[in-house]
């Protein structure tokens, strides 16, 4: 008899979109898995919004309070797609409720909701795991795989990362939540920096320390005109100050000794959603950048002198990459929404096996250790321990 596993989701905006897009196709295109999916319940304050969100996603019910969804015993897990003040209250309420939590990035706004959600999730014995979609990227995976290996040798010299956007660029555009510290907790940084930082952590390792750079090229913003909408928040005549950074960047040192150079900004004209990433080892390189999301770039000194070079692998071949079986044939690539689909399948795995799937809100623990580090850094000008 096939389990049934019911999704409660709170938030129905950019993330709820690309979240319920990934618990309707996941069963589609992951039939092996051990559960079948439900779309439960789809929950938002503005009961317009939510009910026409559930209507075009597809759930089966609106509710405009989360804390009924938590309570609702027909809920096998509670998928947190909201602002990053509502993260904690909602996965610790959650965890105690014993639901599977799924939380998008970043964990929470600061190191001490971290560590509560942890100690929740831990007490409760609950699957848990933080929205970091593009460690499963088959390209990432494929270059977590080739590492392990030892395709690059058994030491990593560098690990150089850049998250870049340009949608902040303009100053008229509205001081939307996420340039809001009581809000986001931070800027650029824990919004986009968190990503790399957790590639970072997947591909190369833990980080001991850090020396990082934080900058507000623009300090005030016109305040969203009638409330915000996501993406087409209208600017209205009154202003307020923007209370997050803008643009980071910072050095630090891995536990395995190499060297780490990241940097992330929303202030990147003509970068719409440019992350990319570039590893140097002993023996060989890889580079990745998402523009190219199906590509993986290796440089080997296995090969023979005379034609070393960076080879250019386009992942998706159902033998021998990651996910690849589960999609199209060789060369059919696949997209940023797929990157959900993949994340959704190892976390569905786990809630039915019960047991763990990275990244955990350990992780994102860790993240945020790590964020919090780079901002001790830039504040004090000068090395700081994680
Ligand atoms: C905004 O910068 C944002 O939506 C992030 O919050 C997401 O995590 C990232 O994947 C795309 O950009």
């Amino acid at each position: 008899m096939i389990k049934t596993l019911r999704v409660g989701m709170i938030g129905y905006r950019f993330m709820g979109k690309a979240h319920s897009n990934a618990w309707r196709q996941v069963n589609r295109f992951f039939p092996e898995l051990p559960a079948r999916v439900e779309l439960a319940t789809i929950c938002g304050r503005n009961a317009v919004e939510v009910e026409k969100a559930r209507d075009i996603f597809g759930w089966q019910r609106a509710e405009n309070d989360w804390r009924a969804v938590v309570a609702d015993p027909r809920i096998d897990i509670v998928d947190i797609t909201t602002p990053n003040d509502t993260h904690a209250e909602i996965a610790i309420a959650a965890a105690r409720a014993g639901k599977a939590v799924l939380c998008e990035k970043p964990l929470s706004r600061t190191l001490a909701e971290a560590k509560q959600m942890v100690a929740a999730v831990k007490k409760a014995g609950v699957v848990n795991m933080v929205c970091h979609n593009y460690r499963r990227i088959p390209a990432v995976a494929l270059a977590k795989q080739m590492i392990e290996n030892g395709e690059l040798g058994s030491r990593i010299y560098h690990f150089r990362a850049r998250y870049a956007q340009q949608w902040l660029a303009d100053p008229g555009s509205p001081l939307t939540w996420r340039l809001k510290k009581e809000i986001a907790g931070s800027g650029a940084h824990g919004d986009i920096d968190a990503h790399i930082i957790d590639l970072g952590r997947h591909l190369v390792g833990e980080i001991t320390e850090v020396c990082g750079l934080m900058e507000t090229f623009v300090k005030q913003r016109p305040l969203p005109d009638g409330g915000e909408s996501g993406r087409d928040t209208k600017a209205g005549a009154k202003f307020g100050k923007v209370t997050v950074d803008d643009a980071v960047s910072w050095i630090g040192r891995f536990k395995n000794g190499a060297i780490a150079n990241l940097e992330a900004t929303r202030f990147a004209r003509g970068r719409k959603n440019n992350i990319t990433f570039e590893i140097n080892g002993e023996k060989g390189s890889l580079f990745f950048d998402f523009e190219d999301m199906n590509r993986l770039k290796f440089f080997s000194t296995d090969a023979p002198a005379h034609r070393r070079g960076f080879t250019d692998i386009l992942v998706g071949d159902c033998e021998v990459h990651p996910y690849a079986k589960n999609w199209w044939p060789p060369g059919h690539i696949i997209g940023y929404e797929h990157t959900f689909v993949n994340t959704f399948a190892d976390f569905i795995a786990a809630v039915v096996n019960g047991r763990s799937v990275h990244p955990t809100f350990e992780d994102g623990l860790q993240n945020e250790r790590v964020l919090a580090a780079v901002e001790k850094s830039a504040t004090s000008r000068r090395w700081v321990k994680v």
